[in-house]
């Protein structure tokens, strides 16, 4: 199937300046050949320009010499220089900078050098202001990532199913089998040009076939699929099934304190290693919605996590363990139970027990990628474990890539939240970002991870504009320190080209989205009301008498969840001060409130409005503004290339719709449960 290239769709920039006719790189390295092969053809498709390529070195040298002694402004046309300098602050990292008449891509290494070769092309595609001023050596870019690690955590089945996919199927998998195609190099190179550096290709769920990854039947070709990523400076994780000794190896337990468990796994590793040296490691889901871990056999998750840690250490690898563990089979009518504290109890006493090669994967908030949540207290929590935040490009609660819902203004939120580990008075440092980036605690093991949005529909999302949600997270890793709307920006002018009605047109689509989404939906932190097990659309109380442990408590009087200490008491997770601002609910910020408190509906928000008004407000601004967004988006009828605009309309349409939906279901339930009618006498049923 033909498949777009996505935000590597090069257009032809006018009056570009890029003068430039040579590319001078020692293409020994698949990187560096990669980089070269890139500018070339970015050249070629933005600038008209063709790049002929030195790749003797003795020529680059002598290049290299002359190009130093001619001073820039006596000269026309100049070469570009690929070239690793290794006294940069680390192998990722890159710098492009004028230098005589020729530019340079330098980088720390040869990923480094990749990333800044894309960067290059990014900035041709987007910034020609910036490309004039770095052609003309007024200005320099440079750049390290701001994460060791920038992962994607693939939930592919290797029956080509996608659990929580909603792209189409996998482009792993195929019956069982691992597909290696034109397809897996494209993907690999979108990872590379927004500086992802690690996939795992398959899901946490690991059953059946799939625990068969780590058998000689399938590693010869996680051979070749390893070495197909590391020409693009992408590691190759799997995710592990725990009990793989009794799967695979026949034995009784899979205890990790028992000696024949733990040789399993030493002559496991020893075995995948051997076909596949430069795996990354592995993710692991233990304990966790029924999937087996240490619990069972009365061992905790540093025992469990440290044995697999032991038998991989050898190789370099990781073992990165999820922290999704809570109890999935509560009673509704046991009140004291909280599934919210649930992560923390669990680790938090383990904290400084995990070995240095074991990362502790964090879901952003403490239930399960809802709108809104709060940021988990983990990462304010734990000082000497190596930890990852997780997060959901995957729109499972978020419109499942039917509804337009750009998620990189909320993970920019959680990355800045301040968790006051470093101190109540301390220097501000101890944001998320400075957390898992491992700048507060000097940590090395440890970045970021998202849950993939991708499958083999065309478009590689489904919705056209969920890729932004992809390359947004990319971006984002690599830099913590971009604005979601720079993100924004630099998507659409990457994808659609330098076109000032599409940028006008979806800017504001992306940058409202998520807010419109949360309007229509579930607001003020309250989250879940959505039909169980496939989560898409509206029931209220679809998870309310469930066992999965997700409540908004509504009653003819009020709703939300009671998580002040003289509830159940999840707010004394946090640091001081956000304990007292969360406990408080004059504090607690208003878009979290029923998150943290049960509240009447006649309660005064800070607006002025009770509360059962500004749910009812809020559904109907919201509904309207997918419907606005829809209306809008009409104006880019005949600009969009062919298909991409009825896609993306087609769906915005069942946005509008479904968004009514929301709406008359929530309204209509809360109107019928308080008997309190709304103020401005609108249609509730
Ligand atoms: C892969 C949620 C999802 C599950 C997912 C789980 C997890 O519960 O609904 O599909 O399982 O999170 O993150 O492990």
């Amino acid at each position: 199937m033909a498949y777009s290239k996505a935000w590597l769709n090069y257009q032809v920039v006018e009056n570009i300046r890029f003068p430039f006719d040579t590319l001078y790189a020692e293409t020994g390295d698949k990187r560096i050949q990669i980089a070269a092969q890139e500018l070339q053809v970015a050249a070629k498709e933005l600038a008209k320009i063709k790049l002929s390529l030195v790749s003797d070195s003795s020529q680059i040298q002598r290049a290299a010499k002359e190009n130093g002694a001619i001073p820039a402004a006596r000269v026309v046309k100049g070469g570009i220089f690929l070239e690793i300098d290794g006294e940069m602050q680390n192998e990722e990292s890159y710098r492009i900078s004028r230098q005589g008449r020729g530019l340079v891509v330098c980088g720390g290494g040869e990923s480094g050098l990749l990333y800044g070769t894309f960067a290059l092309i990014r900035i041709m595609q987007t910034d020609p202001q910036l490309l004039s001023k770095i052609c003309s050596g007024k200005q320099t870019v440079e750049q390290a990532p701001a994460n060791p690690l920038r992962m994607l955590n693939h939930w592919d089945n290797v029956d080509g199913s996608i659990e929580r996919g909603y792209a189409g199927n996998s482009f792993f998998f195929v019956g069982n089998e691992l597909v290696i195609d034109g397809r897996t190099r494209d993907y690999a190179r979108l990872l590379a040009s927004v500086g992802i550096n690690g996939t795992v290709i398959n899901n946490v769920n690991v059953r059946g076939a799939a625990t068969e990854l780590i058998t000689e039947r399938c590693l010869p070709q996680l051979s070749r699929l390893a070495e197909l990523f590391s020409s693009y400076g992408v590691k190759l994780y799997l995710s592990l099934n725990f009990a793989a000794p009794i799967e695979l190896g026949g034995l009784a337990t899979c205890d990790p304190l028992d000696g024949q468990v733990q040789d399993f796994w030493k002559k496991k590793m020893e075995q995948v290693y051997a076909k596949v040296p430069s795996l990354g490691g592995f993710l692991v889901k233990a304990d966790s919605e029924g999937r087996p871990g240490p619990f069972t056999y009365g061992r905790n998750h540093a025992e469990g996590a440290n044995m697999l840690a032991r038998a991989i250490r050898p190789y370099g690898g990781l073992i990165i363990w999820r922290c999704f563990v809570y109890n999935c089979r509560q009673d509704w009518r046991d009140r004291k139970t909280d599934r919210a504290r649930a992560g923390y109890d669990n680790f938090m006493p383990l904290d400084g027990q995990f070995d240095d090669n074991v990362i502790l994967q964090i879901k952003n908030g403490p239930m399960d990628f809802q709108v809104r949540e709060p940021v988990s207290p983990l990462f304010s929590g734990l000082k000497e474990t190596n930890m990852m935040l997780e997060v959901q490009a995957a729109q499972e609660y978020t419109g499942q890539q039917r509804h337009l819902c750009y998620l990189v203004p909320m993970w920019r939120e959680i990355l800045d939240f301040k968790t006051y580990a470093a101190g109540k008075g301390g220097d501000g440092a101890d944001s998320v970002a400075d957390i898992v980036s491992g700048r507060l605690y000097g940590q090395g093991n440890c970045g970021m991870a998202a849950v993939a949005n991708t499958g083999d529909d065309e478009n590689w999302t489904g919705h056209d504009m969920a890729a932004a949600n992809f390359y947004g997270f990319g971006r984002l890793a690599f830099d913590t320190a971009l604005t979601a709307e720079e993100i924004a920006r630099e998507w659409v002018r990457c994808t659609y080209g330098c076109n000032r009605e599409i940028l006008d047109c979806m800017l504001p689509m992306l940058l409202s989205s998520w807010e419109t989404y949360e309007k229509y939906t579930s607001p003020l932190g309250i989250g879940w009301m959505v039909n169980p097990s496939h989560h898409y659309g509206p029931n209220v109380d679809g998870y309310e008498y469930d066992r999965w442990g997700t409540y908004h408590y509504s009653d003819c009087r009020g709703m939300g969840v009671d998580r002040t200490m003289s509830g159940t008491g999840y707010v004394s997770q946090y640091n001081e001060p956000n304990c007292s601002m969360y406990e408080d609910i004059k504090t607690c910020p208003e878009e979290l409130l029923l998150f943290f408190h049960h509240v009447p509906y006649t309660y005064r928000l800070k607006t002025g409005k009770t509360l059962i008004q500004h749910i009812y407000d809020s559904h109907f601004e919201g509904a309207m503004q997918a419907q606005n967004m829809l209306l809008n988006f009409d104006s880019l009828k005949h600009i969009l290339p062919p298909g991409a605009f009825e896609r993306i309309h087609t769906r915005l349409k069942v946005q509008a719709d479904h968004a009514k939906e929301w709406r008359d279901r929530i309204n209509t339930y809360y109107f019928r449960i308080s008997g309190i009618p709304d103020e401005k006498g609108r249609t509730i049923y």
